[in-house]
């Protein structure tokens, strides 16, 4: 193959015995009859190849199985499995993660009978005995170039594989990065809705509790006109990680606006969900921010935040937009009431 690719074009191709590719591959010879083997040793003998033996059906599945021959050439008749039955059960083994294909030369004394059977029942070629040792050399060599072929494809197929399962990957991580928010790591609000409106409908459909709080950092406009706006976006990460880390797994935060945060607790009524939110205000009024301006003198800095919670099922909470307007108000509730708490 190698040296074919490499010749001129319009030149004849050169008649080398085995060309390089198919030198190195191995043969796996089958026969009872230990003289039949060097037959066909001897009239291979130069072409490179390299040879296996096995002297009944038993031992050449056993030869199969440990050195994956690039072909074999089996006698037909012999005691106990012959060649017929080796065959049919190396071809019904032939797939992924099983001897893969591996062509069959079949070796016969018999006529043109069991050449059909033997076709028949998968073998990729037959022989007739005796047979004309160049006759078996062009019949080698077109069968290892079959095998050739066929491992390249198979290569192919399992690189095309590869890529694939790398491809649907990568599309799950881009995915998942446009459902983030990128300053706080939290889900963006365009997943929140599409989260929140699943989450709407099955708690309406089986009646299970649901409260969705919102929270706005205090007077966050003050923080960042005070220290800067990375300080602010600091301040603001801070925040997210509190929120997340204050709530369970199965609830979802996600950022909402510019500095709001909103959480959708699945399976939590009004008193859990108010008992969830005095855990997030206090943890984030007791945070100790450090600011540290460029001369180098540091600073410690406190915040708030006031939240406002909603809970279904309640009579007058029927639709969606409803639960959101009912969290909002809340939360303007809070903010009203001094912030620095929780409304519902
Ligand atoms: P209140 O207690 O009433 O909520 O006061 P506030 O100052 O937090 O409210 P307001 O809505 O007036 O200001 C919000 C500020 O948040 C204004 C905006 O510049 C700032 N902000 C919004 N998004 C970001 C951000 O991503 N990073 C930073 N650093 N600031 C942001
Ligand atoms: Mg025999
Ligand atoms: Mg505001
Ligand atoms: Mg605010
Ligand atoms: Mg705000």
């Amino acid at each position: 193959m190698a040296d074919d690719s490499i010749r001129k074009m319009g030149e004849a191709p050169r008649r080398t015995l085995a060309t390089p590719a198919l030198a190195d591959r191995t043969i796996l010879l089958v026969d009872d009859d230990p003289a039949n083997i060097q037959h066909v040793r001897e009239g291979l003998a130069s072409h490179g190849y390299r040879f296996r033996e096995a002297h009944d059906g038993t031992e050449a599945l056993r030869s199969i199985r440990e050195v994956r021959p690039d072909l074999i050439i089996m006698d037909v008749e012999m005691p106990r499995l012959g060649g017929v039955e080796v065959c049919r059960i190396i071809k019904a083994n032939g797939g992924e993660g099983g001897f893969g294909f591996i062509p069959v030369i079949l070796v016969t004394a018999r006529q043109a009978a069991g050449k059909v059977e033997g076709l028949e029942l998968g073998a990729d070629d037959y022989l007739v005995k005796p047979f004309d040792m160049l006759e078996l050399s062009a019949r080698v060599k077109s069968m290892l170039r079959l095998k050739v072929l066929q491992d390249a494809l198979v290569e192919k197929n399992r690189e095309l594989d590869r890529a694939n399962k790398e491809l649907a990957q990568k599309r799950e991580e881009l995915l998942a990065l446009t459902r983030i928010d990128a300053l706080t790591g939290l889900y963006n609000r365009r997943y929140f809705e599409e989260r929140l409106t699943e989450e709407f409908i099955r708690s309406t459909r089986y009646r299970s509790p649901l409260s969705l709080v919102m929270l706005d950092i205090d007077h966050f406009k003050k923080l960042n006109d005070n220290y800067g706006h990375p300080f602010g976006d600091e301040v603001l990460r801070t925040v997210a990680r509190t929120v997340r880390s204050k709530l369970r797994e199965v609830d979802f935060v996600a950022r909402y606006g510019g500095e709001e945060i909103i959480a959708l607790l699945p399976e939590t009524g009004p008193k859990e969900a108010l008992g969830a939110c005095e855990r997030v205000r206090e943890a984030i009024a007791s945070l100790q921010l450090e600011h540290r301006a460029q001369d180098g003198t540091r600073q410690q800095v406190r915040c708030s935040a006031s939240l406002g919670v909603a809970s279904v099922p309640a009579k007058s909470i029927l639709a969606l937009e409803e639960l959101l307007r009912v969290a909002d108000v809340c939360l303007y509730e809070a903010k009203g009431a001094g912030r620095n708490c929780v409304r519902q």
